[in-house]
């Protein structure tokens, strides 16, 4: 399925029904009392956030959602029916701004996290409200509340653990399809990922990690080159970065040139994202041509920057077992 990150919507939640004008009529009771009732409310449109969506995919057949309007109120004191909200569901991770202003009305991080976008009108108040007792036959009633009408722009920031950073072709979705079920598209040439992949890796039945793989970063991603780095945003919200840096053709030199590429790449997005725990996985080690001393003094080089380091090959699994347990023991310390 396409994977959209961007939308913008039309919401407008029902109208209040009108009150009722009406007097009782019956048999034997002359000059009966008002019995006018009240208009229904109009229905809410809503929005709330649900596991297993991961891209506003259904927001390009449908833009404009309106609730129901309530029913008027009718004679004998009935009052009309209420309108029908009407529900949106979006992915976790969905930011909902005011078009017109970009005030930022909700961030729905949790599952089932739900808030009202727009109320639904009042119903009009039925004639019974207005009699007093020097006007006892009031011939008018309320109308009813008119509904409201938003314009909304929906931004994606995907909710996962752990981001998987680095160069295209570094072997980023093949770490991914190792992971977790996901199957994102693997291949020799660069930027076979256009858009993320999201994987959960499962530890046992309450235990689990979401990743987001990324497209490749590339040297002047941050002035367009590549494709771009507006895709960043969606590892905005991980705790932990795994870098993946393609050893293939082994040289302690380019490998640290790569790795400062990306690091480049990140603070030109944002500051922020160079200060998120990185973990250095060096991949491909089953064509590399090293020894064990060679990956030892690399990772000491990384391990003097702060960042935990591993050897493995995303293709073999060599090293993989290790490198759950370490991002596992990392998430779950976390604060
Ligand atoms: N020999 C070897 N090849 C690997 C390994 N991991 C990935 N590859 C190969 O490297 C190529 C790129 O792999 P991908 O997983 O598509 O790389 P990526 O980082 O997601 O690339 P982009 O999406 O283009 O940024 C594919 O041909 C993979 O089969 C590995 O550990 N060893
Ligand atoms: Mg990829």
């Amino acid at each position: 399925m396409k994977f959209i990150d961007e939308a913008e919507i039309t919401v407008r939640s029902g109208d209040g029904g009108a009150g009722c004008v009406s007097f009782r009529r019956e048999k034997f009771i002359p000059k009966g009392g008002p019995d006018g009732g009240d208009g229904g409310k109009g229905g809410n449109v809503l929005v709330k956030a649900a596991r297993g969506l991961h891209s506003f995919y259904d927001f390009e057949s449908r833009r404009y959602f309106k609730a129901q309007n309530g029913g008027a109120g009718s004679g004998k004191n009935r009052s009309g029916k209420k309108g029908l909200d009407t529900l949106i569901l979006v992915p976790l991770g969905t930011l909902i701004k005011d078009l017109e202003t970009d005030e930022l009305l909700a961030d729905l991080v949790l599952d089932n996290h739900q808030i009202v976008l727009v109320e639904g009108g009042e119903g009009g108040k039925g004639n019974k409200h207005f009699a007093t007792s020097t006007h006892r036959t009031p011939r008018f009633a309320q109308e009813g509340q008119k509904g409201a009408e938003k314009r909304l722009k929906l931004e994606l920031k995907l909710i996962a653990d752990i981001g998987i950073i680095g160069l295209p072709n570094a072997g980023k979705s093949t770490l991914l399809s190792r992971f977790s079920s996901a199957h994102p598209k693997i291949d020799k040439y660069p930027f076979t990922t256009i858009t993320p992949n999201l994987g959960v890796m499962m530890f046992d039945e309450d235990q689990s990690l979401t990743f987001a793989d990324i497209p490749g970063l590339i040297e002047g991603a941050s002035s367009g080159k590549g494709l771009g780095h507006k895709f960043l945003q969606h590892i905005e919200r991980t705790n932990i970065l795994l870098h993946v840096l393609d050893i293939h053709r082994f040289q302690l030199r380019d490998i640290l040139r790569d790795f400062s590429i990306v690091q480049t790449e990140l603070r030109a997005y944002h500051p922020s994202l160079i200060n998120k725990d990185q973990v250095i996985a060096l991949n491909k080690i089953d064509i590399a041509p090293v020894n064990r001393r060679d990956i030892e003094e690399t990772c000491h080089v990384f391990h003097g920057r702060g960042h935990a380091c591993l050897a493995i090959s995303a293709r073999t699994g060599e090293g993989l077992d290790e490198l759950k347990e370490l991002l596992r023991n990392k998430v779950l310390s976390q604060p």
